[in-house]
């Protein structure tokens, strides 16, 4: 999906006509993003229309339009409400602008323009839709009400880029150090691979790890070894279809996404889904920065598409310290867990052994 927020005025004097003969036109409504996954932002990114937030020299096409998201993708907007004119009795809409054509995932976007005119218009033609995606348009109203109270809200716009921080990264990604670090980093591959057979028979979807063979799911295989040491990960995908690659417990800085610095909304961001494919607003390939901080021991990486996830779309890769033993694998029952020997890939430790590609942008 990718959200659109829109205000409703009386009349056609608004930026966007609504439908024939309704009386009534729409603003898109602009805010502030202010976290990403859950976590504060370093800086807060305005979809104002005029702040360049996908480097591509269109910041209106961004005025009041968040990017796609997938599954467990979060994204948190601060909006100023006084500022853009919205009054007591105003309603303002959320509005879904990505389309399925099938069960496969989102195709792209559906203008906004198209959606609030109606000129985009599914309907139902014995018992199916047709000319368009019944789950594009409005799908939440918000009524404002007057509030009499003190607003203590920071205000996003002395935190945007450039100005103050919020919650400055642990790994900063403009920080020369790291860039140059990152050349020597254990570098880790992780490709998203789908197997040949279709409708849930023969090969699976898997994750081949460092150029290895395509591995089932196997809880005792550790696919790779962190040991506090700061990583760079490849994360990429094959086979037409997005995966939102999920990190536990972690989150990893976006170094780059398709070659190139990633948008706006990742620079800023402590991530932990890397959404990799060809949907809108996204690439088949990314290098991020990795770095497990807090507990040593058992971890999962995985593709956030259930039937991926639930097909060996799936794998563990653990934090220790150098040295240490491999930790045993636990293997739940009714009967209580038992704990089994761990083996861990060639690779695990070493990595694929080519380092960062490039210069961070
Ligand atoms: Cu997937």
């Amino acid at each position: 999906m990718a959200l659109a927020l829109v205000q409703q005025v009386a009349g056609s004097g608004g930026e966007l006509p609504g439908p024939p003969g309704s009386g009534v036109s729409y603003n898109r409504v602009p805010f502030h993003m202010i976290a990403n996954d859950g976590n504060v932002l370093e800086h807060t990114v305005p979809f104002d229309g005029k702040f360049d937030v996908f480097h591509d020299g269109n910041p209106d096409a961004w005025k009041g339009q968040l990017p796609s998201q997938t599954i467990a993708e979060r994204y948190d907007i601060v909006v100023d409400f006084a500022k853009h004119g919205l009054k007591p009795g105003d309603k303002v809409y959320f509005v879904n602008i990505m389309e399925h054509q099938d069960g496969k995932g989102t195709k792209s976007k559906v203008p906004l323009a198209d959606i609030l005119s109606e000129k985009y218009n599914p309907t139902i033609l014995n018992g199916r839709w047709i000319n368009g995606d019944p789950g594009v348009g409005k799908f939440m109203e918000l009524r404002v009400k007057a509030y009499a109270g003190a607003d203590l809200a920071m205000n996003p716009v002395d935190y945007e880029p450039g100005k103050l921080a919020m919650i400055p990264l642990s790994i900063n990604r403009h920080d020369p150090a790291l860039q140059k670090g990152t050349g020597t980093a254990t570098h880790h591959t992780f490709e998203f691979v789908r197997g040949q057979a279709q409708g849930g028979h023969g090969e699976p979807w898997f994750i081949k790890v460092d150029g290895g063979d395509k591995n089932l799911m196997d809880p005792h295989r550790i696919s790779a070894i962190e040991n506090g040491d700061l990583q760079v990960w490849t994360i990429k995908g094959t086979g037409g279809w997005t995966h939102p690659v999920h990190i536990h417990f972690e989150e990893g800085v976006i170094l780059t996404r398709g070659g190139k610095a990633p948008p706006e909304w990742e620079t800023w961001a402590r991530k932990d889904m890397y959404r990799i494919g060809p949907e809108n607003d996204s690439t088949g390939i990314m290098e991020i920065a990795y770095r497990a901080r807090d507990f040593l021991g058992d971890y999962v990486e995985h593709c956030h598409n259930t039937m991926h996830e639930d097909h060996a779309m799936l794998l563990r890769w653990d934090a220790r310290l150098n040295g240490a033993a491999l930790v045993d694998t636990p293997m739940p029952t009714f009967d209580g867990v038992f704990f089994e020997p761990s083996f861990a890939l060639p690779s695990a430790v070493t990595g694929d052994g080519t380092g960062a590609k490039g210069n961070i942008p």
